[in-house]
């Protein structure tokens, strides 16, 4: 961890309490001089943090901007998600970037974040709307150690975990659309990309990209979403705090990505399927250049969508376009 992340968790740990100049120098291995200077560095970046010659420092409040360091230091210790983040300004794709680690041969579990995406993209190459400082947009890389068919259980995992964190920072009751939507009041307000490199039997390595339109307004998006796209914002009625809410994703996603390694995709299937609007209900899926229509029946043991056609067979359908028929 960085010194500015060090100092972060220490005067969060503090609460509402101070911490002494000295007692930081002491626990941080650096001179009293060097921590002065990077909390003034911390304040120029939006941090405020009440410095008292008596008491010490303490920590009031954050910037509403993404910093990797202060997102390592609320972070905490987890299994793998999140132990490396890095934000960028700007960026074509976070996918981009974190495809080039990925080629580089980092470890899995470095999560890469944007203010802003030049070239956001959702799947089939369409457009992801990603405008600065209103959303989260990033990328997770991960070496699973699956077979590419068994992938779409990260998907479903990462569904569940979003869902999951956007439900207890906003209270709202988010759904999911099968493969990779995430609903608020019917409308769509995150979305979930799985890129992979992968062998025969085994993937390399696997690329979670995951948008979530947490403070937009209507006027941020593009005027044909406006019918299909909603914020956290425009459905909570106030503006949600980005850190907190990209810290909780990251715990939960790590949660449940050691339960699908851990053989508990079951688990996160009936999860999964308890919040899906999709399942039971009479659909349309376009799949490459088939339109396959059913109903949807369940989550197959690998993450699939099983679809009893009019005809009574069961479609494994692992990736598609859904629209309802009623
Ligand atoms: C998705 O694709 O929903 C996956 C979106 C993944 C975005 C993240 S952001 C970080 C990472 N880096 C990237 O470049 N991508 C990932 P799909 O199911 O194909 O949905 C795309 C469709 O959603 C578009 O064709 C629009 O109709 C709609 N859309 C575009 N931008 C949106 C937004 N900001 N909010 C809601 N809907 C949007």
């Amino acid at each position: 961890m960085s010194l500015d992340a060090q100092i972060l968790t220490a005067l969060r740990a503090a609460g509402e309490g101070s911490v002494s100049g000295a007692e930081l120098s002491q626990q941080l291995g650096v001179s009293r001089a060097a921590v002065w200077a990077r909390i003034e560095d911390l304040r120029s970046l939006g941090y405020e943090i009440e410095a008292s010659p008596h008491l010490g420092y303490r920590f009031l409040s954050a910037p509403d901007v993404l910093h990797a360091d202060d997102l390592l230091s609320r972070l905490g210790r987890t299994q793998v998600i999140g132990r490396d983040i890095q934000v960028f300004e700007s960026t074509t794709s976070t996918n981009d970037v974190v495809e080039k680690l990925a080629r580089d041969g980092v470890k899995e579990g470095v999560v890469v974040f944007a203010e802003s995406q030049t070239r956001g993209r959702g799947r089939l190459g369409r457009k992801w709307t990603s405008p600065a400082g209103k959303g989260l947009w990033f990328s997770v890389l991960l070496r699973p150690g699956l077979r590419p068919q068994a992938l779409t259980q990260v998907t479903v995992a990462s569904a569940t975990a979003l869902r999951r964190a956007i439900e207890s920072l906003t209270g709202l009751k988010p759904e999911i659309k099968w493969p990779n939507d995430i609903l608020v009041g019917g409308k769509k307000a995150a979305g979930i990309l799985t890129e992979l490199s992968a062998e025969l039997d085994r993937v390399k390595y696997a690329i979670l990209g995951i948008g979530v339109d947490v403070n937009l307004t209507v006027g941020d998006f593009p005027a044909d979403l406006r019918r299909i796209a909603t914020s956290l914002k425009a459905e909570a009625g106030r503006a949600l705090p980005r850190a907190e809410l990209a810290v909780l994703i990251l715990q939960e996603l790590d949660a449940d990505y050691a339960r699908v390694l851990g053989g508990g995709f079951a688990e996160v299937a009936d999860e999964w399927e308890a919040h899906c609007t999709t399942i039971g209900r009479q659909l349309s899926i376009r799949t490459g250049d088939r339109l396959v229509q059913g109903r949807a029946e369940s989550l197959s043991e690998d993450g699939a969508l099983l679809l009893r056609t009019e005809h009574g067979h069961l479609e494994r359908i692992v990736a598609g376009d859904v629209s309802f028929e009623k």
